[in-house]
């Protein structure tokens, strides 16, 4: 239509999005636009993106899961999620190759962002994990699991860390593809229910 320009992706940006996400040309460009419709700026700001998160968890809180998400979602750290972050963000929560989500993961605990991971760190994220478990929900967790200083203290001696250890990237990594446990509890475990709902919107 009349602002061609405006609303055309760059060639450079299409480029880059096709060899790091798995979408094509044509659903490159569709996205582009539906993120334009809900986003005429170009860009979605923490307080869209926390009110996102808040109408799909209405039971519980996820303000603070949503702000870590957030961050680790905007790589050149201005505040801002524009279409680029957005699309990459897409493809690792739908069907990012393990690599790069474990790398994503990894972000995430990343809380200060310096490059390795401390307990406090994963009992940040974690805590930020059960507010979105809605207190029906929580009852239902196994015992050894039903906090979150506990669940820390289980991935912590799953890592096979000490109190004041650190975790790197690659120790990170390596310890969730050697254990599915951790997998398990590093992970909101209701994805599904989100990617549903979701869905159900873009249509
Ligand atoms: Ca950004
Ligand atoms: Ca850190």
């Amino acid at each position: 239509m009349g602002n061609s320009n405006s609303s055309a992706l760059s060639k450079e940006l299409l480029e880059e999005l096709k060899l790091n996400t798995k979408y094509s040309e044509v659903e490159l460009c569709a996205w582009y636009q539906t993120f334009l419709k809900e986003c005429p700026s170009g860009r979605i700001s923490r307080e869209q993106f926390e009110s996102i998160y808040a109408s799909f968890f209405p039971d519980a809180d996820p303000k603070a899961y949503a702000q870590h998400v957030f961050r680790s979602f905007d790589s050149n750290s201005d505040g801002t999620l524009d279409f680029k972050e957005y699309m990459v963000a897409l493809h690792l929560t739908s069907s990012g190759q393990t690599m790069q989500k474990l790398e994503w993961a990894f972000s995430l605990y990343d809380v200060d962002r310096n490059g390795i991971v401390s307990k406090n760190e994963i009992q940040e994220i974690v805590t930020s994990i059960f507010n979105m478990i809605s207190e029906e929900d929580k009852k239902n967790l196994p015992d050894e699991e039903n906090t979150p200083e506990k669940r820390t203290d289980k991935i912590w001696d799953l890592f096979g860390k000490k109190e004041n250890d650190k975790i790197s990237e690659g120790e990170f990594i390596q310890g969730v593809l050697d254990n599915k446990e951790i997998l398990r509890l590093i992970q909101f475990d209701k994805p599904q229910k989100v990617q549903e709902r979701l869905k159900e919107k873009k249509q």
